[in-house]
């Protein structure tokens, strides 16, 4: 009857809409599960698990079941250097050119001598597919798949004659493997058949005992040669799966290639897998060793061991952080379902489970002393994945890495720090071959072999400020932490190296010669190759106020501060343009009609924070009126880049537009317009399209923007923790438990009819506190470990 009350009322709002609210074996958090009535037809409607290093796709096909996997280190290619050696003997004339309005024959040398080696970098790869075919489960009813994000568990479950299946599959972190549990309700009727296989040329598949083993060696890069003839380097990484097989009841059948479990009551089985690749100079690994120790170290634990074992270590980082925004009746649809409708009823509910979603894949994706995510996390299924399923580093990456030390996941940053120290190493060479520079340098995307080098074309590759971006993290991850070992071991020595190469790079603006420029460089990737981007100097001037802010924390490099304060204080400044806008370049050359998809130069108001409503009024309008330009549409990165512009601009309605723009199915033609593409595929998988997880990284952010800001500081240095700066009408009440702030708060805040009720500050390391919500602030000297409570009468 209830269900019929709120469907009725829906229906006349939502011509589409139809009552789907079966009853469901248990209840579904629906701020917590992903679920759907029938098996995936395709990739972007399975379900992602992971570890950060192995990664499944679990379609739940009742009779032919396929969980697609993947290794994060298996990539074409081998170690490689992608220097292009005595490149920067045109780096002066590149410059000329552009100062003399020559931007076609600037770009065309630098096509011809400034870039890779060779021109494009190489690609991450799928692994293999476990297959378990169930003869006779095709008329299976009461059939739900589901991803619990409680547990990071998925699950399959239906009947076939009265008799209930159900499938339970997680990737565990501590026992370094991905494990299937399959169950049936009465004993003996457990009928299965499982094997492995790969999509790759060349491999084998054999049988040992209980064992199916899969070994081979990777494909080569698609592309044989790039423009010029030079070939990609060949892929070298070998790789092998094992796949173990424990019965409860029945028997094991051993074929050639494929094991069968017949009457059985119940089976686990355990997947292990790895590749030679050690780190990005080294492909000596043994994988065959390491599948063998490994399945060995787990053969005696039971399923329940494993899974007991498997969700305490995920709780330990997902529980950190709770959010209420409220359900309804609605919320109980499978989740295709709810969103298809979302843009209408704006159920709160499927905005946490976004939330959530975005909390768990980086978990699921990035753990400490693996790859980073990159443009997929770690997942893939294509020989030739869009942009190579590599790092882009103008923006990608990094987007990636947003939520990690708000939403309470500081040790997942460990991946990209551990990026950035590469890339500090492999970048040293790039900065001496292609400037004869010191320090070093990246350009806008990287790979597994840390390619630092510009690719593609000279008009968005040469763009040397990737390395200063990520250097962000590096800073950021301290002033959540304030780990002084961290920082001085491993975030300031790549700072300042970063530094030294920008103190070298940085030239005077012929026209006006007290200020500094950066180029040849873009905005990425807009208006080709220019001397003079905006971005670039708000990147560099954030870079060279973290080194000289860490320098002095460690009590180090005096000179060297001084030589940094005395550059930036000269870095061209951010110019308003003739439409009131913040310009992308020094030259006012905007155009309005523009929606391209990066805004490359609000960077200084996210995620850098030199602009802001209350510090400069003057340019947070005209990032308004830049923003108006762009348009609300775009990529699905772009969206939720969107969502964060709104929400440091303080309007958290405008913020909750975006967000609404990027919670919807794609558009079905792919979207051929920019302006039209983005949205959530059924498994909530952002699209760009193609699928980028950088669109949910940068969702999660974003709705952590709406609730608690900390980027900005008193004249001490401490932070202010703005609490619900930007909240949306839409969210009008809710509880959100365990964020962090800059300066090492942790803080729970609730709030009803738009208003707050209650903030909670726990301080971890004792900081002053400046507590701000709607205009007025409160300051509070804090003790570690104590929680400080306010109401809105405190304020
Ligand atoms: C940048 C973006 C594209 C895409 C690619 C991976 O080049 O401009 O939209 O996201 O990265």
């Amino acid at each position: 009857m209830k269900c019929l009350s709120i469907c009725t009322l829906i229906l006349a709002v939502l011509p589409q809409f139809s009552c789907d609210t079966k009853p469901i074996e248990k209840e579904l958090n629906p701020s917590l599960v992903l679920w759907y009535n029938k098996p995936a037809e395709n990739w972007t409607e399975a379900l992602p698990i992971g570890n950060g290093r192995l990664a499944g796709m679990i379609y739940g096909r009742v009779e032919n079941e396929t969980i697609q996997f993947n290794d994060e280190t298996l990539w074409t290619g081998q170690p490689h250097d992608y220097a292009n050696e005595g490149a920067h003997k045109v780096l002066e004339e590149i410059r000329q050119l552009l100062w003399n309005g020559k931007q076609e024959e600037a770009e065309k040398l630098g096509n011809e001598k400034f870039m890779s080696k060779p021109l494009g970098q190489m690609c991450y790869q799928p692994f293999g597919n476990v297959l378990l075919d169930f003869i006779g489960h095709e008329s299976a009813t009461n059939f739900q798949r589901k991803l619990d994000l409680e547990e990071a568990i998925s699950f399959v479950t239906y009947e076939v004659d009265e008799v209930k299946f159900k499938r339970e599959i997680f990737s565990s972190e501590p026992d370094q493997a991905i494990i299937i549990r399959l169950e049936s309700s009465k004993n003996g009727t457990l009928n299965f058949s499982a094997g492995l296989d790969s999509p790759h040329e060349k491999y084998d598949v054999l049988v040992d005992r209980n064992v199916i083993i899969i070994r081979g060696k990777v494909n080569n890069y698609p592309k044989k040669r790039e423009r010029k003839g030079a070939p990609y380097p060949e892929s070298k990484l070998t790789f092998e799966a094992r796949l173990q097989i424990i019965n409860e009841g029945g028997e094991v059948v051993q074929n050639d290639k494929t094991i069968k479990v017949v009457n059985a009551n119940s089976a686990t089985l355990k997947l292990v897998a790895a590749t030679s690749f050690v780190n990005f100079k080294d492909i000596s690994g043994n994988p065959s060793k390491w599948c063998e120790k490994q399945l060995k170290n787990i053969e005696n634990k039971s399923f329940s061991e494993l899974k007991d074992t498997h969700v305490y270590d995920y709780q330990k980082l997902f529980s950190r952080v709770a959010l209420d925004l409220g359900k309804s009746e609605i919320s109980n649809r499978p989740t295709d379902k709810r969103l298809v409708t979302f843009r209408q009823d704006g159920d709160p509910s499927l905005v946490s489970l976004l939330y959530q979603y975005g909390r768990y894949l980086l978990i699921s994706s990035s753990r400490a002393g693996t790859q980073p995510a990159n443009l997929q996390g770690i997942w893939n299924d294509k020989i030739y994945p869009s942009w190579d399923s590599k790092y882009t580093i103008n923006i990608n990456t990094q987007m990636n890495y947003w939520l990690a030390e708000m939403t309470n996941l500081s040790e997942l940053v460990d991946p990209l720090i551990g990026m950035v120290e590469d890339l500090s190493e492999a970048g040293e060479k790039i900065a001496k071959e292609h400037y004869n520079m010191g320090g070093w340098v990246t350009h806008h995307n990287t790979d597994i072999w840390r390619g630092a080098a510009p690719i593609n074309r000279s008009n968005h590759g040469i763009w040397p400020v990737g390395g200063a971006w990520l250097s962000q993290h590096l800073w950021w991850h301290y002033q959540f932490t304030e780990d002084e070992e961290y920082l001085k071991k491993r975030g300031y020595p790549a700072m300042k190296k970063a530094s030294r190469f920008f103190v070298e790079y940085l030239v005077p603006d012929p026209e006006n010669s007290s200020w500094l420029v950066s180029g040849p460089s873009n905005s990425p990737e807009n208006g080709g190759l220019v001397m003079a981007p905006t971005m670039d100097h708000q990147i560099i001037r954030n870079l060279f106020a973290n080194t000289i802010e860490a320098a002095e924390v460690l009590r180090v490099d005096a000179d060297f501060v001084k030589k940094l304060e005395e550059r930036r204080s000269k870095i061209a400044p951010n110019q308003i343009g003739q439409y009131g806008q913040l310009q992308e370049w020094l030259e006012d050359k905007d155009d309005p009609e523009n929606e391209h998809r990066h805004v490359s130069h609000l960077w200084g108001l996210h995620p850098g924070n030199e602009i802001h409503p209350l510090t400069t009024p003057e340019l947070a309008e005209a990032c308004k009126v830049t923003l108006s330009h762009r348009g609300d549409g775009g990529t699905g990165w772009s969206r939720a880049w969107k969502i964060n512009f709104w929400a440091r601009l303080l309007d958290g309605d405008h913020s909750f537009l975006l967000l609404k723009n990027l919670m919807k199915p794609p558009s079905k033609d792919g979207g051929s317009i920019y302006q039209n593409k983005g949205g959530l595929y059924n498994n909530l998988f952002d699209a760009h399209p193609p699928f980028q997880i950088d669109g949910n990284f940068g969702a999660t952010s974003g709705i952590t923007e709406m609730l608690l800001q900390s980027h900005l500081r008193d004249d001490n240095g401490d932070f202010y923790q703005d609490i619900l700066p930007a909240l949306p009408s839409a969210l009008s009440s809710g509880k959100i438990e365990g964020i962090k702030g800059k300066g090492g708060f942790e803080i729970s805040i609730t709030w009803e009819n738009g208003q707050l009720v209650q903030v909670d500050v726990k301080s971890l390391l004792g900081n002053n506190l400046n507590l701000r919500y709607s205009g007025n602030l409160i300051k509070q000297s804090t003790s570690p470990e104590k929680i400080y409570s306010f109401q809105l009468k405190d304020f």
